[in-house]
């Protein structure tokens, strides 16, 4: 057996680069380089290993927990058929990294986590960074990723290298089980050599298959869907990712399905086509809830089924309401008690196209469809039109970059109150221009992100749209994409404070209490005293960035188009209205205070009770 010498963490990098992927007949390597920030944990074994390569690209990042969001954005908009190595060194680094992991695992996207960990040999513990435990020394921060890992190993020896490798990117590579893997490194087990098989190293081709239905179900499932009359789709993520939205465009011209999307499956239609509903659950459109809450039938296409896509279980109030799951993970195919069918999204339309060639929902469905979606356009049109109040209004923030940006272009968000005005309001004309992180709705995601969509797709302008606590949480990575020249457009909404938890707090009747940026009053021992200092034009531009102050939405306008003038990432500050929000159409259910001596919460309670009430199991 032919060998090679190589420290692990040389093996590493030297299997990284070999590995690719096959999906339809298309190869790419599948890693696009490794992520990161050096410490004593991991600088002299994959470090080391990295220098030794230069083509497998090394990005040095602000923040671990950066790098795997920037890892996260780029295998969306890959749709998972890339991604990134993220390193880090023991103790505070490799713990920075599991809010990331937890990110991707939760959006199902791959992300390979290489986290530097304590000292195999253990002689000269403890080391700095290293937590001790008393109950064994087989533990380190490290185990704290298994709950958030997909797939999880401790490298205590080079050799376990070769069985481990490939595990880690049988999961990587797998549409149903993908998300974050870890694998946790010694440091010193990093810097061992070990003879490897060359064969460890050879180019190896992962193939991203399209399982097919099993016929039998997918036969009950053409029975089910001919047998309905008020059959809705819903489409998500899954939709994107098995890229679906042709088929599924013609499925719903032939049948006459209407679509409702959750936010990883905003794009699976275009925003005017007369079948889609727009935006479904919590954060969906009076058509979409009117539909769904009416439906017979419910086609779930790729989603997970989260509270804000049921409405926390109140979306569905049909009592003979069936589901049909087409999912390629068996895990979310049974939810609702569904008929599930395990497949890719793509070929299982495909199949279901040809059985439903007979069906057609009744006309007037679909007219009521088109009218819903048409009604909601000429809402979209108002929420957009410019009010001429100061501070302006986010929705109307909304609609100047909707409207400035191009078909191809790409919106970004993950928490705040953008996500749900996005959701409900954006035109959507590309199946890959709403990128959203709503599965873990991580404040901070935005910023990093953009760098990783960017690199995705270097073609698209990509709009980061970002409220100004999830700008202070983490806005360090426009340092790294000044470093890199990568240009993003940052559109930071500064309403002081947390908008959508100030609104959610009222609805609760918590009264906004410790939801805005304010000084400590002096005399109340309150955070009600004056609006904070913060400077955000003067922050960004001490990153590096190129700055632009909007103030109202003639000043935003000018704004994007010097923007898109830009080579370097752009930031556009402009302050907004704190309480003047997009109304919701549904509920979302956030528990309530049963006892309080406040009456707003006393009142907010009854409100709860009274919403729970439509509340229902899916049996
Ligand atoms: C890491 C993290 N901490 C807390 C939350 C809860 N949370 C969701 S949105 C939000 C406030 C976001 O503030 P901002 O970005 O200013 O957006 P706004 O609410 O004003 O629209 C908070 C605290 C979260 N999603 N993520
Ligand atoms: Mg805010």
């Amino acid at each position: 057996m032919k060998t090679n010498r190589l420290t692990t963490g040389q093996a590493i990098v030297r299997f990284l680069k070999n590995q690719y992927v096959e999906h339809d007949g298309v190869e790419d390597p599948f890693f696009a380089g490794c992520l990161g920030i050096f410490g004593h944990g991991i600088v002299a074994g994959v470090g080391e290993g990295l220098m030794e390569n230069p083509d497998f690209r090394f990005y040095m990042t602000r923040n671990e927990q950066a790098s795997v969001h920037i890892a996260t954005a780029y295998a969306k908009m890959k749709n998972r058929l890339g991604a990134f190595a993220c390193i880090s060194s023991i103790g505070p680094g490799a713990t920075n990294m599991i809010t990331g992991a937890a990110c991707a695992t939760i959006n199902r996207l791959p992300v390979l986590l290489l986290p530097g960990d304590i000292f195999a040999t253990r002689n000269v513990a403890p080391v700095l960074q290293q937590l001790e435990s008393p109950f064994s020394q087989d533990i380190s921060v490290n185990d704290c990723f298994k709950p958030v890992s997909k797939y999880w190993d401790r490298i205590n020896r080079p050799e376990q290298l070769i069985t481990s490798l490939p595990e880690a990117m049988r999961v990587l590579t797998s549409p149903s089980d993908t998300g974050a893997v870890t694998l946790a490194l010694p440091q010193d087990v990093q810097a061992e050599a070990f003879a490897y098989p060359e064969d460890l190293f050879r180019r190896r081709i992962w193939r991203i298959t399209r399982p097919r239905p099993d016929s039998g179900i997918l036969k009950t499932a053409a029975d089910l869907i001919m047998a309905s009359k008020k059959p809705v789709i819903i489409a998500g993520g899954g939709v994107i990712y098995s890229q679906a939205t042709e088929i599924l465009t013609r499925l719903v011209e032939r049948t006459g399905i209407p679509v409702a999307e959750t936010f990883a499956g905003k794009g699976s239609l275009p925003y005017n086509h007369p079948s889609n509903l727009g935006a479904v659950g919590a954060t969906g459109t009076p058509g979409a809830n009117e539909f769904t809450s009416g439906a017979d039938l419910i086609i779930g296409i790729g989603t997970r089924y989260s509270d804000f896509t049921t409405a926390s279980k109140t979306a569905f109030q049909n009592p003979v309401v069936k589901f049909i799951n087409i999912n390629v993970s068996e895990f979310d195919s049974y939810k609702q008690s569904a008929l599930p069918v395990i497949a890719d999204a793509r070929v299982c339309l495909e199949e279901l196209y040809d059985l439903l060639s007979d069906f057609r929902v009744a006309e007037d469905y679909i007219q009521r469809a088109a009218k819903a979606n048409r009604k909601w356009d000429e809402l979209v049109d108002e929420f957009y039109r410019v009010s001429g109040s100061l501070p302006v209004l986010q929705a109307e923030v909304v609609g100047a970059v909707n409207e400035f940006a191009g078909p191809g272009d790409v919106v970004l968000c993950a928490a705040g109150s953008l996500p749900g005005d996005l959701h409900k309001l954006w035109r959507t004309t590309d199946p890959k221009g709403f990128h959203l992180e709503y599965g873990y709705s991580t404040m901070g995601y935005e910023c990093a992100a953009g760098i990783g969509a960017k690199i995705a797709c270097p073609d698209r302008e990509i709009y980061v749209m970002v409220g100004d606590g999830n700008y202070l949480m983490m806005n360090s990575e426009i340092v790294t994409a000044i470093q890199e020249k990568i240009k993003v457009t940052i559109i930071l909404l500064n309403n002081n404070g947390f908008g959508s938890i100030g609104a959610l707090s009222q609805s609760i009747g918590s009264q906004r209490f410790g939801t805005k940026y304010r000084y400590r009053d002096e005399k109340t021992g309150l955070l009600t005293g004056d609006t904070l200092p913060v400077d955000f034009a003067q922050n960004a531009r001490s990153l590096g960035a190129y700055v632009i102050e909007a103030t109202d939405i003639k000043s935003l306008k000018n704004a994007l188009y010097e923007a898109k003038k830009q080579a370097i990432t752009t930031v556009i500050t402009i302050e907004t209205d704190f309480c003047k929000g997009v109304p919701g159409y549904a509920w979302w259910e956030v528990a309530v205070a049963e006892v309080a001596e406040i009456d707003s919460v006393k009142k907010a309670y009854q409100s709860y009770v009274e919403s729970k009430k439509k509340q229902r199991y899916l049996l």
